[in-house]
């Protein structure tokens, strides 16, 4: 390759990042606001996350303008020998990173992924049996306004009175509504998943086993929490959150990928091959697919270990901050990167303590917890994650701050009805202001990428995130 080719991914994004800014002044300007709203505020929604710039880099390359229908080296246009290179290399990346020995990279999200799971293996009208919404699961794991609600015939399993998953009731489930379909996976779930119980489970009523696992496949990938991979018949994710890559899909199997269908005789991967393409999307999306391979190549190295180790420290010390605090956490904790905070017993719903903590620059999102008497627009609880505040370089100390802001902004918001309420404006500005000053302290600069305003940010951060991970407290599971 000579100098000037590779130079022309560079040159070209610079080219088409002057020219927005030229062409399109109005859209260019929404985009910097949105890169400086990014930069001043703590995220903390579960699903939130931080795409490095050689992720994005990657997904706006030019390959986003082939049109490759199919599969490595069985497409239906010319002109994709690169392609299929770029594509097996996500695909051969993945499989590694998650032990798993089949791999789809084209789906276009996790959404898409759980539906084609199901019109691949099910009939419409089949039963389906997932987590309940206001439980923790997912939409598509068999709610009414969804296809998997509407399509199948679902039905839902909960917590049990401590708030932890009721494997006994998703036994009792399965044997009373003898599903075709078992779905383990999670949204607003703090705990680990029993991968192995909920096979022996789907075993027991001859159904297949779908693991979700959207939320945790970071700390999978980094060892921190069970796998699925071989538990599961099929394994879906998205790409975005705790990935760190594009927004996009995967479809990963492990042992069960060559288990043959006695009705089609076609195994279980050729099944899912085919529900993708051509049966659910057409085109891949190149530019997608190449983020996803710089993400999942990212997947093995220390510096991702530490960081899934620093997600799951930064949990739980929010976790028993809040808890220190007075605040009840649904399951009473967490192992994972996320927390439930109930908030009705301080006489708050869960719009108004998100609405409240984003006047302040503290962004989470309001959730149902079990037994919830309101609806999800105004639910008694919020949801916090620490995907992107780990993946700032903060740490446990970092959140003994987050957790004095956030009982601040609480204790102190009055409120009028169940989405209005009062803040005293003094303390919105001075929340804002050590909010504003945390977030310069550890800027928005993966992986030492992007610039800093003392000119030497890449070296301190690549320095002080070596050092965390030497004294980050380390998690006891494998
Ligand atoms: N599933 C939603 C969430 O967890 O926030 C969005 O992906």
């Amino acid at each position: 390759m000579t100098a000037s080719e590779t130079a022309s991914l560079t040159a070209l994004l610079r080219l088409g990042a002057e020219h927005l800014d030229e062409s399109d002044p109005v859209l260019a300007g929404h985009l910097e606001r949105e890169i400086a709203r990014q930069k001043r505020v703590l995220s903390m929604v579960a699903s939130s996350s931080v795409v490095d710039p050689t992720v994005l880099a990657a997904q706006a390359a030019p390959a986003v303008n082939v049109t490759a229908e199919g599969y490595p080296g069985a497409r239906y246009h010319a002109g994709c020998e690169v392609i299929d290179e770029i594509e097996s290399l996500a695909i051969e990346r993945a499989k590694k990173a998650f032990g798993a020995a089949y791999a789809n990279v084209q789906v276009h999200s996790a959404t898409t992924a759980n539906q084609l799971v199901m019109c691949s293996l099910l009939e419409p009208g089949d039963v389906i049996l997932g987590m309940d919404l206001d439980a923790g699961g997912h939409l598509t794991h068999g709610a009414p306004p969804t296809l998997s609600g509407q399509y199948f015939e679902a039905y839902g399993y909960g917590l049990d009175p401590e708030g932890g998953l009721d494997y006994d009731e998703v036994a009792r489930l399965a044997r009373t509504h003898r599903p075709k379909l078992l779905i383990c996976g999670t949204t607003a779930y703090p705990r680990q998943l029993d991968f192995a119980r909920f096979r022996a489970i789907a075993d027991d009523v001859g159904a297949w086993l779908l693991a979700d696992v959207t939320h945790i496949a970071g700390l999978i990938a980094a060892g921190l929490h069970p796998s699925s991979i071989d538990h599961a018949h099929v394994t879906t994710t998205c790409t975005h959150k705790q990935l760190y890559g594009p927004r996009g899909g995967l479809i990963l199997s492990g042992r069960d990928h060559g288990r043959t269908s006695p009705k089609s005789g076609r195994n279980l991967a050729q099944h899912l091959q085919s529900a993708v393409f051509p049966f659910f999307q057409g085109a891949p999306d190149l530019g997608s697919i190449a983020g996803k391979a710089v993400a999942f190549g990212r997947l093995e190295t220390a510096e991702f270990h530490a960081l899934a180790e620093r997600i799951v420290a930064d949990a739980r010390a929010l976790a028993e901050g809040l808890g220190a605090a007075g605040w009840k956490l649904i399951t009473g904790g967490t192992d994972n990167h996320l927390l439930v905070v109930e908030v009705a017993p301080a006489g708050l719903t869960g719009c108004i303590a998100e609405g409240a903590l984003e006047r302040c620059g503290i962004v989470v999102n309001k959730n149902r917890v079990p037994g919830d008497r309101h609806p999800p627009s105004v639910a008694s609880g919020i949801r916090l994650g620490t995907n992107t505040l780990a993946r700032r370089g903060m740490g446990v100390e970092q959140m003994e701050r987050c957790v004095e802001l956030i009982d601040r902004v609480l204790r102190a918001v009055e409120p009028r009805g169940l989405r209005r309420f009062e803040l005293d404006e003094r303390l919105v500005r001075r929340v804002r202001l050590e909010v504003e000053a945390l977030c310069a302290e550890f800027p928005l600069d993966c992986y030492g990428v992007t610039e800093n305003p003392s000119g030497n940010g890449a070296a301190r951060h690549e320095e002080s995130d070596s050092a965390r991970s030497r004294t980050a407290p380390r998690t006891d599971r494998a």
